[in-house]
């Protein structure tokens, strides 16, 4: 009986009398499951499930992630809880006869713990989603790359040290290149209105907008292609609006950009 039932009075009693029943749900045995369950959880962290969302291909965006997964498994623990009880006390309390229940009001124990574990489980999101953002919204004083995007109608430019510029050529989008393993500040910039600078494997999306400049961080932790896009409809060709992301290591990273400073300079 996993809620602990205590039932006093008497087996015998007579109809219409009422049995008292006491819900014991702090007893030894369900403190032990649950501090079971929870080790279990916390074990097992590593391989919880994505719960559908991209594990992040930075260490910004896996903070995200692991952000995400913990707000998820919070509300099946919640869900798990409500749930239980709203069946258990549909099962134990159905109606057994025509005899009109004990009628009660006010049970401050659990009006109590009912206000106060909401409070507390809304208090612990607050205070990860705040930690969380702190990571990811960090901005390094000295980055190993500085490279400003700027969003315009309809395209992305990317702009990398010694004049090196990636726009749109023709049907082709630009590939914004970043080397794996460090730490790459975009400065974020639009040339007209509102535009959403959106790297879904990444788990970031920023706008881009008219008269204000953005900073943060990208430090990319998976060699390979992903693909960005505008997130924030922004006139006709918004579709057309599509960039690549190309991640490769710091040696090859370097030579892409020597051999793209040259062409500059000849
Ligand atoms: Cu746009």
């Amino acid at each position: 009986m996993g809620l602990g039932i205590v039932r006093s009075g008497k087996a015998n009693a007579g109809v219409g009398m009422h049995r008292k029943v006491k819900l014991r749900f702090f007893t030894m045995r369900n403190v032990n499951i649950a501090g079971l369950v929870l080790g279990a959880v916390v074990l097992s962290s590593c391989n919880l499930p994505t719960f559908w969302a991209y594990k992040g291909a930075t260490t910004q965006g896996q903070n995200e992630f692991h952000l995400w997964q913990g707000f998820i498994i919070t509300a099946i623990f919640v869900a798990a809880i409500t749930y239980g009880a709203l069946v258990f006390a549909m099962a134990r309390f159905r109606k057994r006869g025509d005899q009109v229940p004990k009628q009660t009001h006010s049970n401050i124990k659990w009006e109590l713990i009912y206000t106060i574990v909401p409070v507390l489980i809304v208090i612990g999101l607050f205070a990860a989603t705040f930690v969380s953002e702190d990571k990811i919204d960090a901005v390094s004083s000295h980055p190993a790359l500085r490279v400003t995007v700027v969003g315009f109608q309809w395209g992305w430019k990317f702009e990398y040290p010694g004049g090196v510029t990636v726009v749109p050529k023709g049907s082709t989008y630009p590939t914004l290149e970043l080397p794996q393993g460090e730490t790459t500040t975009i400065k974020l910039l639009s040339n007209d209105v509102v535009h959403g600078f959106y790297i879904p494997a990444f788990n970031f999306s920023r706008y881009a907008l008219p008269g204000v400049t953005n900073y943060f961080d990208f430090t990319p932790t998976k060699a390979g292609e992903f693909s960005g896009k505008c997130s924030q409809f922004c006139g006709l060709y918004h579709a057309e609006m599509l960039f690549n992301v190309r991640v490769v290591s710091p040696s090859q990273f370097s030579s892409w950009l020597t051999s793209q400073q040259q062409k500059v300079t000849a």
